[in-house]
């Protein structure tokens, strides 16, 4: 794996796990969404997680908790182009989180630094957004659609699986001369996983580290921790810092949260006890 992560103009050391703080300006969000859907507040949670400690904020304009649909661009753009422009001078790198190429240019024009592709650059256009940039790239691995994912998922061996498709995206992204070091991997915990698959791509979480390429991992208040505590959205912070844990553990080098000072507080003790000082 590199020992950096290059964002545009932004460059990352991944000696120790990085925290990206999640801001979505959308009603719809499955934990913060219609908390932050102006462009005020979602300004003002930004901000807040940049003070908390956040390394990344990723910025997204389209909910994709399971059965959302999707969002139309010019719905998009209005709601994370005026955030993304405000934010294009902070001392943090920005991503934002979409599927959509044409978005991703205008995005990347605008000041962002990585986009979070949920899709994997599998839309046509999209690789050639990537290519055409000096951005960084998510590519996450997901079933079926927001709409459908969770309408029984099944695999015979969810982790080859995973992997296999991240191997074959990578691939298509090096073809394209994105560079290894601005590439991250996502097993893309709840898209079309049930609560077995999800625990068990955490568990080998590691087998990723054969693709070369930082892992992110988005655990962050979802579905299965309210299936293993019981416990509604907005109660599941400790138990999604158990996940980060286990995450950077198993090799995980960014972790997308969003209770940022939380997650930095335990990735402090976990990088102390790693010899990681630098903080
Ligand atoms: N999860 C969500 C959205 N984007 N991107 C990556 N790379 N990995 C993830 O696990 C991931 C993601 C869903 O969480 P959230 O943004 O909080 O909710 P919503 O999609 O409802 O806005």
């Amino acid at each position: 794996m590199s020992e950096v992560l290059r964002l545009g103009k932004f460059t990352l050391s991944l000696a120790r796990p990085l925290v990206m703080g999640v801001v979505n300006v959308t009603p719809d969000s499955f934990s913060d969404g219609g908390g932050f859907a102006t462009t005020g507040a979602a300004l003002d949670h930004a901000r807040r997680l940049i003070d908390e400690g956040a390394d990344i904020i990723d910025i997204g304009g389209e909910s994709t908790r399971p059965g959302a649909g999707s969002v139309a661009l010019e719905e998009e753009r209005k709601r994370v182009l005026p955030v993304l422009e405000d934010l294009a001078g902070a001392a943090v790198p920005i991503s934002v989180d979409t599927q959509k190429p044409a978005f991703m240019r205008e995005a990347i024009a605008a000041g962002a630094s990585m986009i979070n592709d949920i899709n994997a650059l599998q839309a046509p256009a999209a690789i050639a957004a990537i290519a055409a940039s000096d951005v960084a790239i998510c590519l996450m691995h997901k079933r079926g659609t927001p709409a459908d994912m969770q309408n029984d998922p099944r695999y015979d061996d969810v982790v080859g699986e995973v992997l296999a498709f991240l191997d074959t995206r990578v691939n298509a992204a090096y073809a394209a001369n994105i560079a290894r070091d601005r590439i991250v991997i996502d097993p893309g915990f709840g898209f079309g996983k049930t609560l077995e698959h999800n625990l068990e791509l955490l568990r080998h979480l590691d087998r990723f580290l054969d693709l070369k390429s930082a892992i992110l991992v988005g655990i962050s208040r979802k579905g299965m921790l309210g299936h293993l505590t019981g416990r509604d959205v907005n109660e599941r912070v400790y138990a999604s810092v158990a996940a980060a844990l286990i995450g950077v553990e198993k090799g995980a080098r960014i972790i997308r949260v969003h209770d940022v000072a939380a997650t930095r507080d335990a990735l402090a003790v976990w990088s102390a006890v790693n010899s990681i000082t630098k903080l």
